[in-house]
């Protein structure tokens, strides 16, 4: 059982101010797995106050000293992998060797990514008279969720470090092991005192705290639109920079061509990862409407064959993180069937032979992007095929969305996809499956403002600085 009853403020593990505890369920087994403090405002004015104190340091240290910061942030972070991905697995479920592989491996290559970034980034830069600076904000709220829970916190944290910021992290209070691990290996890498503080508890209670905080110049957060609307307000009497990356209900058009019953394949099986509880998974597969018998029987076969179960275990699925989202996805199969979606696979209840634990059955519906499973974000493991006439058809449908997040085109002819890649109003496509660490990450419409990943995530961090007629370096 953990017990996880001190924050990490000023380079300390310190007390809480009140002591008031909440337990963590571990989503596999609905049992209790730990207990964490639950942060008060004043916890965060600590924080805050910490954090404004290393600002004045951390903002003016060298590029080679925040390389070695980071080198070392690696080399800790290296040493941890196998404790992070346990971590994963007993807070939000994700099967063990999917944690270790993905979870886990994407914070290493985002600190990896920050540090080859660093190395070339043009912090000062003439233009004719003009010396454009670019400065760190200043003292960053981070705000993240439980469903991608390391890479949030690795997307905010190493651009933040890199760019000469300090931070408060509010983590997600149902995955709270990770990033108290995070800040473990910060510590253990020699973060100067201040410059990173960790504060777990209640959203509403430290992310209001952050976000309405005279001291705190800018709140990163990653999660719901509904939360997002409330930051932006109770930041807006302080004027501070919002960042939002949000919800999605991204689309996947795959091509009338040879590929087809392949690429219906990968996209069911994409949809059931992270057991759909992913912002930018593809919720949305757009078929041909002459081949829907053929895609129907394809994404019926893969989602049939998904293996769910305990995440310790060789499965590809485990179960959603907790008993309110399990609700939340069942109302949503519910209302699929009452709105006259065809159900093609699984549907309500847990999947044969699993009693207990918040397992979902992998499902799939055929309908069309009017019903509710095709308008709202689910984040479970449902997919909703919906058939189109044409590719102008099959554009219209895919911006019919108010997120714009991601969107995916799969078929033979890679030219043709990136055409049709072009007039979608989304964030990100991924043509055939492409994958890039560097590439900007963030939201069109209701899917947010910014954009995380690569030197993108640095900008984020970034203020703009003009000194007009600077003299010119000697
Ligand atoms: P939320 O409920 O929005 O929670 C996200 C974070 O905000 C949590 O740490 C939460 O704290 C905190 N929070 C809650 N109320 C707050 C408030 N009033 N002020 C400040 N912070 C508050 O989202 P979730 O359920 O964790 O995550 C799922 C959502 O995140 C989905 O919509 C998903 O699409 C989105 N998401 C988006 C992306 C990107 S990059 N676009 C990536 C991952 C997830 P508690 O832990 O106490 O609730």
């Amino acid at each position: 059982m953990k017990q996880l009853d001190k924050f990490y403020v000023n380079g300390r593990w310190v007390a809480p101010a009140a002591c008031t505890f909440a337990d963590v369920i571990n989503p596999a087994t609905e049992t209790v797995s730990g207990r964490i403090a639950l942060g008060t405002p004043e916890d965060v004015d600590l924080a805050v106050l910490a954090a404004r104190r290393a600002f004045a340091s951390w903002s003016e240290s060298s590029v080679s000293e925040r390389l070695d910061l980071l080198g070392a942030i690696l080399a800790e972070y290296t040493k941890r992998t196998e404790d992070l991905a346990d971590a994963v697995t007993e807070e939000m479920g994700a099967p063990r060797s999917f944690a270790g592989h993905l979870h886990v491996g994407l914070g290493t290559w985002h600190l990896q990514a920050a540090i080859e970034i660093l190395k070339h980034f043009q912090f000062e830069e003439q233009r004719g008279a003009t010396l454009l600076r670019r400065e760190p904000i200043g003292v960053c709220g981070l705000i993240t969720p439980w469903n991608w829970p390391i890479n949030q916190v690795a997307v905010k944290v190493f651009p933040a470090l890199a760019t000469g910021c300090t931070m408060v992290l509010k983590p997600a209070q149902l995955a709270p092991y990770s990033a108290q691990i995070l800040a473990e290996i910060l510590d253990a890498a020699g973060t100067p005192a201040g410059v990173f503080n960790l504060v777990q508890g209640k959203g509403s209670v430290i992310g209001t705290a952050l976000s309405r905080h005279p001291d705190v110049d800018m709140i990163s957060f990653t999660g719901s639109a509904e939360v997002g609307v409330q930051i932006q307000k109770d930041a807006a009497e302080t004027i501070k920079r919002v960042g939002l990356e949000l919800g999605g209900k991204s689309a996947w058009i795959v091509l009338d061509d040879a590929d087809l019953a392949a690429n219906v394949g990968k996209a069911t099986g994409a949809m059931m990862s992270n057991s759909g509880q992913t912002c930018s998974a593809g919720s949305r597969l757009l078929i041909p409407a002459d081949r829907v018998d053929e895609a129907v029987g394809v994404a019926r076969s893969v989602a049939e064959q998904v293996a769910v179960g305990n995440p310790a275990g060789n499965v590809a699925m485990g179960p959603v993180v907790s008993g309110g989202q399990f609700d939340v996805i069942q109302r949503y199969i519910a209302k699929g069937v009452d709105e006259g979606a065809t159900l093609v696979a699984g549907g309500l209840g847990r999947p044969d032979g699993l009693d207990s634990g918040y397992f979902v059955k992998p499902t799939v519906f055929l309908g069309d992007n009017s019903m509710t499973i095709a308008r709202e974000e689910i984040f479970g493991p449902v997919l909703t095929m919906i058939p189109y006439k044409d590719l102008d058809e099959a554009v219209a449908i895919a911006n019919d969305s108010n997120f714009g997040l991601s969107g995916y085109v799969t078929g033979a002819d890679a030219s043709e996809a990136t055409a049709i890649a072009k007039r979608i109003r989304t964030g990100a496509v991924h043509v055939n499956g492409g994958f890039d660490i560097m590439a900007p990450f963030g939201g069109y419409k209701r899917s947010g403002n910014g954009r995380e990943w690569g030197d993108f995530g640095f900008h984020e961090f970034l203020e703009t600085k003009a000194i007009v007629g600077a003299a010119a370096a000697s």
